[in-house]
């Protein structure tokens, strides 16, 4: 392999974790509840009543975790702070406990040169708030997560280098406000698209105190990438591919990067009365969000085709048992709606698996936006068999070894990629669809219900990161 193939020097090679997937904890140390602490105890939200109490108690185990960490070589290691183990009422008073776990962290990290990349939000806001005003649907929120962000800047900005303000906005927004499987479980597009402008909002605030508290610093959002396809050449399909560009992708990374919503759907939305309200000081602040470089989860494409508003599909169903085939189409009517894409495959959760996807998706973000990539999440959910004390995860290899390739392809084209972080180091608890739903390098020994002895046991993916990362992405 020529030199111009391979990856820099510094690329980041990383790992990513979210706190509600991995900490458990709960309500220890000064912990205030979150809204997926509560949500997740409401009968029929989760995969068999699965929560994050224990979760894989990295809380407790971090240091054996990081230890792990160090063992493989990893570079960079992705994780979220828990904004109400910080400030358990999501305002004032502060909890020293909850400092104190991330500073130790973010020093054990540092001690085994792994670079921390901190992911301010994701997902867990502070059950207070939402009590208080509604969370992401009042415009308060964009001062206390402000002041919530300035906290963090000062007390870990001199070590972490690499932050992430929202993790998947298109994601907690739309399943939280528009499909109702997220808390607050709301089903309103209306609704809907005004929290996503508050939320636009709080991220740009966000950035413009970071350049104050953290200059050396890089900050971006990352966010839940699935480039669209048309479902073949007929013209309404096309224009039934530009909608869902422009709704799922562009409607949140034009605002990201330029601060403007992309003009034919803004349109489109005004006349359907749903668009959000922009205030006076709305586009100035939105200005001030340009950010350093975009994070990228990406797992799939979608594929789409018309969606005629006299036999619309609408809701659809997502498949969270990991039963092949129990997905169900969903869209908007008149808009798109979606389509199997007859050419991948896909894993038992109906996800497609699209490594060519990547190096396309890549290439779009790189001639629209010219910022630089991080991919912030990219890996496989899949049932994973512990025989005879071993885990065999020759078809996780054979994903990320795609997907690598289609970075390195990408990086050939002349995207700017600086790292490439996989979804997850341990296994973890995927929010809707339990334990079962493994995506870790370590296997977690515990059930849905049954914690067991949470022990960590390296998968054959393991060694084979390991390899990855020392060969610089020679040796694939
Ligand atoms: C992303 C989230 C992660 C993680 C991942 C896998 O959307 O940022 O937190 O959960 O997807 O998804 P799932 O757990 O639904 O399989």
């Amino acid at each position: 392999m020529s030199e111009k193939e391979c990856f820099p020097e510094n690329f980041l090679w990383g790992s990513a974790s979210a706190a509600y997937q991995v900490e458990g904890a709960w309500k220890e140390d000064g912990k205030g509840p979150s809204v997926w602490d509560n949500f997740t105890k409401i009968p029929g939200t989760t995969f068999k009543g699965t929560n994050g109490d224990v979760a894989v108690d990295h809380y407790h185990r971090y240091k054996e975790d990081v230890a792990l960490m160090a063992e493989m070589g990893l570079k960079a290691y992705r994780f979220s702070i828990a904004w109400s183990r910080i400030l358990p009422n999501g305002r004032g008073k502060v909890n020293k406990a909850g400092l104190h776990f991330y500073n130790q962290l973010i020093n054990e990290l540092i001690k085994y040169n792994i670079q921390p990349i901190i992911t301010i939000y994701h997902w867990d806001v502070p059950q207070k708030l939402m009590d208080l005003y509604g969370a992401w649907e009042s415009r308060e929120i964009i001062n206390d997560f402000n002041e919530y962000c300035i906290l963090l800047y000062k007390h870990f900005g001199d070590r972490v280098k690499y932050w992430i303000t929202l993790n998947e906005q298109n994601v907690f927004i739309s399943l939280g406000y528009d499909r109702g499987l997220h808390p607050p479980a709301v089903k309103d597009k209306k609704r809907m698209f005004a929290a996503n402008h508050i939320a636009n909002l709080a991220n740009a605030k966000a950035i413009q105190s970071f350049r104050r508290y953290v200059p050396d610093g890089k900050i971006g959002p990352s966010f839940a990438y699935g480039p669209v396809y048309p479902l073949d050449c007929h013209p309404d399909n096309i224009l039934a591919y530009e909608n869902a560009e422009e709704l799922n992708n562009h409607w949140w990374l034009d605002i990201y990067v330029w601060g403007r919503y992309p003009k034919t759907m803004w349109k489109l939305l005004s006349e359907a009365g749903i668009a959000p309200t922009m205030e006076e000081g709305d586009s100035e602040l939105l200005a001030f969000g340009r950010p350093d470089f975009l994070g990228i989860n990406y797992y799939r494409t979608g594929t789409v085709e018309r969606n005629p508003v006299e036999k619309a599909v609408d809701e659809g169903e997502m498949n969270t048992t990991g039963q092949k085939g129990t997905t169900k189409e969903h869209g908007i009517p008149g808009l798109y709606k979606s389509k199997k894409n007859p050419y991948l495959n896909s894993t038992n959760w109906d996800w497609e698996i699209d490594p060519q996807g990547l190096r396309i998706g890549l290439r779009r973000l790189t001639n629209r936006y010219n910022l630089p990539l991080l991919i912030t999440e990219n890996g496989l959910g899949e049932f994973d068999q512990l025989e005879e004390g071993e885990i065999n995860d020759e078809y996780r290899i054979d994903y990320l070894r795609s997907h690598i390739q289609a970075c390195q392809s990408a990086i050939n084209d002349g995207v700017d990629l600086i790292g490439y972080c996989t979804w997850s180091f341990t296994d973890l608890l995927s929010w809707l669809n339990g334990y079962q739903k493994r995506y870790g390098f370590v296997y977690v020994d515990r059930e849905e219900q049954e914690e067991k002895e949470l022990k960590r046991i390296k998968k054959k993916s393991f060694y084979w990161y390991k390899k990855v990362m020392e060969t610089r992405g020679r040796e694939l």
